[in-house]
């Protein structure tokens, strides 16, 4: 009996079998819980169909949550398999690729700007009022992936910094607002981790050198880390816990004056 059993989630961000997204479905799986789960565009959908079938589920949906149609049809058609739904784990981020590298001020526009704030965190908030209706009256959770640009300016990160500001404040937000139904709302803040979200960001394997320097663990994350910590927020053991913001990130967080601290 794992600590999810008869528990049913949407996994929302799978795009290889390195997405963080792919192992918290597996593990989620192992804790019992019963999955669907949406692909962002056709490209992706054999491989969001592989890890289905690794999970047995025959439930994937088409989904980029820049469209409100698409939100919407998700819901209608999960419906039509599950009478309810526990859990929907959000693992989406994007800026269009200029923006993620040099001055902030200088890369900004207004469009890129719409963009990241729209797909990276808006998008949270409208699955959650989407989904609130299918999650009515079972204690049912929803966790998002943050990252430590959220709360300290760093190099690069730049316009996701700010949009995962906004969405660590949707989680405070949203918390709040469906509480009165007893469903829960969590981030996950994760260290950095080689998927394709990493891919083609400059120096990402000297940030990977320097945490494993740094962090109090000694070490980075993997997706299992952040996927264990996600199937907790999402089972009952973390029935108290809502609004939070949990770091996975090997204690690099808590840390100041590494350069000479090491
Ligand atoms: P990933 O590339 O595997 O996942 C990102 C996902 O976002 C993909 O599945 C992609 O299809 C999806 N996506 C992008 N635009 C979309 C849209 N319009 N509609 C629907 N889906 C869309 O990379 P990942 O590292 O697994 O990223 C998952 C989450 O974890 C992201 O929110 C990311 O910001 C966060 N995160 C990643 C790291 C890291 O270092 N990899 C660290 C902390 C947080
Ligand atoms: O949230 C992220 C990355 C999200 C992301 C990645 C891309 C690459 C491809 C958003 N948009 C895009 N757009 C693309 O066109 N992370 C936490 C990983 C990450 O990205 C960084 C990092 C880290 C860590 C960018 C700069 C500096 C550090």
């Amino acid at each position: 009996m794992g600590i999810l059993s008869g528990k049913k989630a949407l996994i929302v961000g799978v795009a290889s079998n390195r997405s963080i997204a792919w192992s918290i479905a597996e593990f989620m799986h192992q804790q019992g819980a019963e999955l669907a789960f949406t692909y962002l565009d056709d490209k992706l959908k054999k491989r969001v169909d592989k890890i289905a079938a690794q999970t047995g589920s025959e439930i994937v949906l088409p989904l980029d949550v820049a469209s409100d149609q698409q939100i919407e049809d998700v819901f209608k058609e999960l419906g039509k398999e599950w009478d309810g739904l526990d859990t929907i784990v959000h693992s989406v981020g994007f800026a269009p690729r200029e923006l993620l590298q040099g001055n902030y001020l200088e890369n900004l526009t207004r469009g890129g700007y719409q963009t990241a704030m729209d797909v990276s965190s808006y998008s949270f908030a409208a699955l959650g009022k989407a989904g609130r209706d299918m999650m009515q009256g079972r204690d049912a959770s929803l966790l998002t992936l943050s990252y430590l640009g959220a709360v300290r300016a760093m190099n690069n990160y730049n316009v996701m910094g700010v949009a995962k500001a906004a969405l660590e404040a949707n989680v405070r937000y949203m918390a709040h607002a469906l509480g009165s139904d007893g469903i829960r709302v969590n981030g996950i803040s994760a260290g950095p981790i080689k998927t394709l979200a990493a891919s083609g960001i400059g120096n990402f394997k000297s940030m990977l050198d320097h945490v494993e320097k740094a962090a109090p663990l000694k070490r980075s994350v993997t997706q299992m880390d952040v996927a264990k910590a996600a199937a907790f927020l999402c089972s009952d053991w973390a029935s108290g816990i809502t609004g939070e913001i949990t770091y996975v990130d090997a204690g690099y967080n808590i840390m100041a004056m590494t350069e000479i601290g090491d």
